[in-house]
This record gives C-alpha cells, sequence and structure tokens, in this order.
C-alpha cells in the first residue's frame, strides 16, 4: 500500500509543499498552533493515513482572530494595485508548485490527477483575474439633482471574510474567494473540510511564504480547521462581516441563520441537482461525452455534476443506448494513473449515500440500467471505489429530487416541446446548473429565456460542470443565490459607500425642501 503512495510521487509532492507533518492545524500566516483535537487525513486512494491535523481550540481561534483584525487594519491601506501585485506572486507559486498540489488534491480528496492539475490551475486564472481587477474596483459616479453638488460611490473593504469551503474543490473555492477578497482589501480565515485538511495546510503555506516574502503581517491569510463546532465560531462572530459557505444545503440552512442572526453577510455557494436536456436536434456525440463527463468525473462529486438526463422520447433510445455504452468502457480505479476516468468517493459514508440512493429509486419504482456496486480486491482496498450507475426514473421520485454526492445518474423521458423538459428540469428545489443539448436556435433560446432554466448557470451545447472562472458562479434557490469568482462577484467583498459633495456655499436640501433658519 505504501508503495501505491511513494510511486506516485506523494511523499516527494509532500516535501516540495513543505509539508513536515508536525505541528499542523491553525495558522496565522508563518505561525502554527496545534492545540485542539486531531483530525486524521485518509486518502481515499488507498485508505492511508496521510497525516495528522489539529482542529482549532477556542484560544487558537482568538489568537487568530485577533491577528486577522489587527493585519486587517494594514491591509486595507494598501493601494489595490499593490494588493494585486501580492496576488500575482501568490498565482507565480502557484504555477510553481502546480505539479505537487495537484497531485496533493488528487491523493487526499480522490480526483483525478488531471482534475487536481485542473483544480490548480482554477486557482491560478483566478489570481490572474484578480490582478486586472486590483485596478478596477469602481463605483459610478451619477448626476446630483442639486447644483453644485457631486456625488459618486465608492468600494472600501469589510474586513475578516470567513471561508468555509467542501471537499470536493479543496483548493480552487478558497482561491475564488481569497484572490479576490485580498484585492479588496480584506484578511481572510478559511475553514477547509474536515475531510481535507492537508491541501488547506499546503494552500497556507504557500500563501503564507509570499507574505513574508513582502515582510507583510501575519493574519492576512489564516487557517482554522475542525468540523461544523468550528465553522461555529466563525458564523457567530460579529467579527467577521462576510461568511462564504461552501457545502450541502442542510449545512448552507444553519450557516445562514446564524449568520443573518447578526445581521451579518453571507455568499452560499449549495446544493445542485443538474439536468441536462436533450432535445430531438441534439448531436448526440457531443450530448454522450457532455453528459458521461458531467456524471461521472470527480466520482460525480461536483456541485455541478449532472444529476438528471431529460430526453425527449424520440430519440431517448439512441441516446440512452450510446450512453450506456460509453458507461461500458470506464475504468474506475486509482485515480493517480491516468489510463483510469473515476476515482473513489471521498469516504465510507458517500459510499453509503450511494448505496442508498440505488436501492431508494429502485423502491420507487426506477429501474436500473446501468448496475452500480462497490468495488473490492486489489487497488480498491479503501472500500470507496463504486461503479457508476444509470437508472431510468421519474422526476418526481423524492430520491430523484435529492443530491447524491456520487456517480448516479437519473434518466428520463419528456415528450412534446421543450417546455415540458424544462418544467422537469426546474421541478426541483436546486438552481445551480442546468443544459441543453440543441441545434435548434428557437429551443436554444427558449431555454436561456425568462421562462426557461431557472438555474444560476445555463449552457448551451456544453455539459452542466466545468465553469470558468470568469463568469459569476453560483445558483439560485435552496443552491443559496451567492455568486463567485468572475464577472462582478468581487462586490459582495466590499462595502459601497455613497459620496455626495456641496462646494457650493448653500445647502440646498434634496426633494426640493426648504428649511429656512
Ligand atoms: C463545486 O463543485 O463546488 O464548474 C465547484 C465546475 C468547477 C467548479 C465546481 N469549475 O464544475
Amino acid at each position: 500500500m505504501q508503495a501505491t503512495t511513494t510511486s506516485f510521487g506523494i511523499e516527494e509532492a509532500l516535501e516540495q509543499l513543505g509539508i513536515n507533518k508536525t505541528n499542523l492545524g491553525t495558522s496565522t500566516g508563518s505561525e502554527w498552533f496545534s492545540n485542539g483535537e486531531e483530525i486524521s487525513s485518509v486518502s481515499p486512494v488507498d485508505g492511508q493515513l496521510i497525516a495528522k491535523v489539529s482542529t482549532t481550540s477556542k484560544e487558537d481561534y482568538e489568537k487568530v482572530m485577533a491577528s486577522a483584525t489587527s493585519a486587517f487594519k494594514d491591509w486595507r491601506v494598501k493601494p489595490a494595485p499593490q494588493r494585486g501585485e501580492i496576488v500575482r506572486q501568490f498565482g507565480e507559486e502557484l504555477r510553481r508548485l502546480k505539479e505537487p498540489l495537484g497531485k496533493l488534491v488528487s491523493y487526499e480528496m480522490g480526483k483525478s490527477y488531471q482534475e487536481g492539475l485542473g483544480e490548480v490551475q482554477e486557482m491560478i486564472d483566478i489570481c490572474d483575474f484578480a490582478v486586472g481587477l486590483s485596478r478596477q474596483l469602481h463605483g459610478l459616479t451619477m448626476h446630483s439633482e442639486r447644483p453644485g453638488h457631486r456625488m459618486y460611490e465608492q468600494y472600501h473593504p469589510l474586513g475578516v471574510v470567513g471561508i468555509i469551503s467542501a471537499f470536493n474543490f479543496p483548493v480552487a473555492v478558497w482561491a475564488w474567494n481569497t484572490a479576490l477578497a485580498w484585492v479588496c482589501g480584506d484578511v481572510c480565515v478559511w475553514k477547509p473540510s474536515e475531510k481535507t485538511p492537508l491541501t488547506g495546510v499546503a494552500c497556507q503555506k504557500i500563501a503564507a511564504k509570499v507574505f513574508a516574502d513582502n515582510d507583510l503581517p501575519e493574519g492576512i491569510s489564516c487557517l482554522i480547521n475542525g468540523d461544523y463546532k468550528v465553522g461555529e465560531m466563525m458564523t457567530n462572530d460579529k467579527r467577521v462581516p462576510l461568511i462564504s459557505a461552501t457545502g450541502s444545503i442542510r449545512m448552507g440552512k444553519i450557516v445562514a441563520q446564524a449568520v443573518a442572526a447578526r445581521l451579518g453577510k453571507s455568499l452560499l455557494e449549495l446544493g445542485g441537482n443538474n439536468a441536462i436536456i436533450v432535445t430531438p436536434d441534439a448531436d448526440i456525440k457531443m450530448t454522450v461525452i457532455g453528459a458521461v463527463f458531467g456524471a461521472v468525473g470527480t466520482a460525480g462529486q461536483r456541485c455541478t455534476s449532472t444529476r438528471r438526463l431529460i430526453i425527449h422520447e424520440s430519440i431517448y433510445d439512441k441516446v440512452k443506448d450510446a450512453v450506456v455504452a460509453a458507461y461500458n468502457q470506464l475504468r474506475i480505479g486509482n485515480p493517480l494513473d491516468e489510463n483510469n476516468h473515476v476515482g473513489p468517493l471521498i469516504d465510507k459514508d458517500a459510499v453509503k449515500n450511494y448505496q442508498n440512493a440505488l436501492e431508494k429509486v429502485v423502491e420507487e419504482g426506477g429501474k436500473i440500467i446501468v448496475e452500480g456496486g462497490v468495488l473490492e480486491g486489489e487497488g480498491y482496498e479503501s472500500g470507496c471505489y463504486v461503479k457508476p450507475a444509470i437508472a431510468e426514473a421519474e422526476n418526481s421520485y423524492e430520491i430523484v429530487q435529492h443530491e447524491t454526492f456520487g456517480p448516479v445518474l437519473y434518466m428520463m423521458k419528456y415528450s412534446g416541446n421543450v417546455e415540458n423538459a424544462l418544467e422537469l428540469q426546474n421541478g426541483v428545489v436546486q438552481g445551480l446548473s442546468s443544459a441543453i443539448m440543441t441545434n435548434n436556435l428557437r429551443e436554444a433560446e427558449r431555454f436561456l429565456s425568462v421562462q426557461g432554466s431557472d438555474c444560476g448557470i445555463a449552457n448551451v451545447n456544453i455539459g452542466t460542470s466545468g465553469a470558468e472562472i470568469g463568469g459569476a458562479f453560483g445558483g439560485e434557490k435552496e443552491t443559496g443565490g451567492g455568486r463567485e469568482s468572475g464577472s462582478d462577484a468581487w462586490k459582495i467583498y466590499m462595502r459601497r459607500q455613497t459620496n455626495t459633495i456641496n462646494y457650493t456655499t448653500e445647502l440646498p436640501l434634496a426633494q426640493g425642501i426648504k428649511f429656512d433658519l
């Protein structure tokens, strides 16, 4: 087993990332504390313990907050383009360490090495985006209704941004938040998933080096570790004006209520139940690639993974046969081996949820058309490898309405026009990503219209996953409404101020009100 680890160069990757396996836990930058209980980072690839990481105690948390609030006072007065220069250097370090970090992501989380590298590439891309943004954090100027007055708006940094991220994108989602927050003048406290603490440690080390090389104070990048109890320290903390949380709808509802109770801001990126509509005019070859990658890529553990295929009855059998044939070609195994398409699920709880979904769909009347199952034997010792499965199911089934984080795809038919497909697609509580495969312009435009997809992401002739960083990322309904990453998502990391300046010797009131003394 150890041989697997070393043969794929994990020990070397850890060394290159400066992880020496001691004193890992809470950090304000170059300083590390490890006073809490330990959590184990176990690889789903081979079931090996990679390292132990200490959770954040209340005292450690207080040290972090003292450091972060003090660092904010310095960081916020640094001109934004200079903050951008620091983020540029951070992006350079990520370029240098792309391979070891991508490898650690793959080994700790279980996604393919290629996807691990892709995740680090998203980090690099958001850094580049943020560098440009650091010269463009602009508000509008408006015409005042009063003579001799100037009115404009400006954006100021918010303060400490709390980031709670999920195991499935253990590093990219942090970078989407942190690269923007840093150029905006905020400091960040990050709680990575307790299932992937080591990639968190690696990122913290990379960031800390850049801050230290530039003689910047501790506290601009902070790391805390642990489960929801540690998360609660932040969500209940008035010193944290914004909480950005990625994870399940269940978690998001708890976070949103805690943050709202103190009138803080939250940015939520929660579950999806993403569908591809396949119309009579679809390109079948493209549909198969989009659907299969969407459903089995990252072993179905993306919030953008394709969960439902809604296929027109006239081409149903053709699409079904092509997708089933593609599933028969899938190779499941060690994700660090580039010959494999599908790696393991994150842990045995995830395996149980996957098994439960397959049982439930049959109980509710569904029909399995590609058998699932847990793989055993050589190479599968971690117990986390499962076969991607497909079931024919109705949209109304309870299990279909629910997001199962694994490679389970539901296929269903629609008849008539695209409106019928849209009714099914929109007929779930989640609203993250959606897609239509069509060469028919009218259908595509109907899908994108006000009566079309109700999701935050709506794609034509592209699958549901694999969004680029340049667009705003997030979804509607119970997906939580937040937007991260590109476009103007930066605005949530800043506070907006409207300024009106009177350069006359009179004091005219707005709305024509007279107040003579
Ligand atoms: C997530 O699963 O939380 O669009 C993020 C995608 C990736 C990001 C997914 N760029 O699939």
